[in-house]
This record gives C-alpha cells, structure tokens and sequence, in this order.
C-alpha cells in the first residue's frame, strides 16, 4: 500500500496559541489530548509549550521546560513518537532526554544557533521552518520583493539554513524543511509556496507543512462583511490542503484535527493504489 504523508498532531501546551490555547495547558489535559490524538491516527504528537502567534510574547526557559517536559515524558513512555516544537537548545536537550525523537524548530536555528548542536549530538531528525523573526515582530519581515518573489526567498533561505544544518554535523538524512506558513507571510505568500513546493522540494529534502486553522485560510472564508472565519471553522479548507498536500508527496503534515486529516488521507491512499 502507499504511503502518505505522516501527521503530526498537535499538543500545544500554552495558555495563548492562536488555535487551542489554554485548553491543554494543564499537563493531565495535554497528556489526554495527546492519547486521543495517538487514537485518531497520529503518527507523532509535536509538543510545543510557547506560543508563536503573531505577537506573542515569549515564556521563559523554565516556564516553557515546565510545560513540556511532563507531558513529554508521559506520552514517550508510552511509546508515543514525539517531536519537540522548540527555538531553545536547553528545551530541545531536556526534551530528548525525557523521551522526544525528533526536534521541530520554527526558526530553523535562527532564535538560538545552539540547538543545532544539540540535534546533531542526538543524531535526530530536525525540521527547519523558514523563518525571519520573533512573533512579536514577524509581520514587518513579510517582504518578498526579490526576483521569484517569495518561493525564490524561502528557498534560498532554507537553502542557507541547511548548510548550518550540515556545518553543526546534523545528517543529511536527518533534515526535514517547512516552508513555515504564516510566519512572516501574508496570506498570499502562503498560497505561492503551497502552489509550487515542488521548488522547495528541489532542495532534495523532505518536507512538512503546517496550514491547519490558520488565519489565511480564516481570511479566505471571511464572509460578506469581511468577518474572518473562526479558527474552529476552518477544518474542511484543511481537508482540502490535506487532499492536495498529500498528491503532491509531503513528507509529514501538522494538523490539529488527525481525524478529519487521517479519513482524508485513507480516502486518497485508496485511490492510489488503484491506479
Ligand atoms: N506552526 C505553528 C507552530 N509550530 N511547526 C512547524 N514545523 N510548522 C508550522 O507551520 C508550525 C509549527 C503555529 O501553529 P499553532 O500555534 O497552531 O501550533
């Protein structure tokens, strides 16, 4: 049978992300949340305890490892794969202590250089999101005037964030890059990169893609009145990133509804094999 993308599910333990937060930042609700998620098909939970909405303001180190490491431990020892959605070295190390596999960076390395080292040691897979700033800032650096406009940028800037990848001595087979949709982009730069990752996959890595119930797709179903739609209205536009994602041969997708992905994918995988 042939094999989709993965879905990572997402286990925010914070009291403000855009999508859930608040909702799992007790870590008996989170750790919950993580086993129905593992139950609705989830390959691997991705545990992150600071929010990047745009304008948030960061936790500090030891509210963050407070948040994530308990619930890390819990759902690794029962066999869950968990990645870690950290920027900090000391969180990603305390996180692949207490059982995560995989290190998720949002910036990439860019926040804090150190993580690399820290991946590389641990010899785990990385994700290197495309991104530019701090949330607090991000939305001034959405700015892709260059030729090729932003496929051209966020290519070239992953490209350079691979070579610091493979400089710290991460494998090559360990990286995973994301073109980082929402960060530092408006909503037509999401569209531009969902509509050519092939250009992104020429960079000859595989990639993960995290579109679920953000705010471009809400901005694409504002009603009459310019009204965005809210975040818990926006799955069936997922669904349908979901169908066209996984035809295009993403290696890994972030959603926070696996159930509603996982019947899209299983839907997809049937048809597939057929031809
Ligand atoms: N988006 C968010 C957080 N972490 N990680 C990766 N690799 N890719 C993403 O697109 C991504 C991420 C923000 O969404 P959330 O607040 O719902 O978790």
């Amino acid at each position: 049978m042939t094999t989709g993308p993965l879905l990572m599910g997402v286990v925010n333990v914070t009291p403000d992300s855009f999508s859930d937060g608040g909702r799992w930042l007790e870590p008996d609700a989170a750790i919950a949340h993580g086993r129905q998620l593992l139950a609705d098909g989830a390959d691997i939970l991705d545990i992150g305890g600071e929010s990047t909405r745009p304008g948030a303001t960061r936790p500090l180190v030891g509210e963050e490892l407070g948040r994530v490491v308990p619930v890390i431990t819990a759902l690794a020892a029962e066999g869950a794969v968990v990645s870690v959605d950290t920027m900090r070295a000391e969180v990603a190390e305390a996180a692949l202590a207490a059982g995560a596999t995989i290190v998720n960076d949002v910036s990439g390395g860019l926040a804090d250089p150190r993580i690399l080292a820290v991946a590389a040691d641990a010899d785990a897979p990385y994700v290197a999101m495309h991104w530019r700033a701090h949330s607090d800032h991000m939305r001034d650096f959405a700015v892709y005037d260059g030729p090729g406009g932003v496929v051209a940028a966020v290519c070239e800037e992953l490209g350079a964030r691979v070579d610091a990848l493979l400089a710290a001595g991460i494998r090559p087979e360990r990286i995973i890059l994301d073109p980082g949709l929402g960060f530092a982009k408006k909503p037509r730069h999401n569209w531009q990169l969902l509509a050519h990752l092939d250009r992104l996959s020429e960079l000859g890595y595989p990639l993960l893609v995290g579109a679920s119930r953000k705010s471009f797709l809400g901005r694409l179903l504002a009603g009459p009145a310019g009204s965005v739609r809210p975040v818990d209205e926006r799955e069936h536009a997922n669904t349908a990133l979901t169908v066209h994602l996984a035809q295009r041969g993403v290696w890994g997708l972030r959603v926070h509804d696996v159930r509603a992905a996982s019947d899209a994918l299983q839907v997809v995988a049937q048809l597939t094999d057929r031809e």
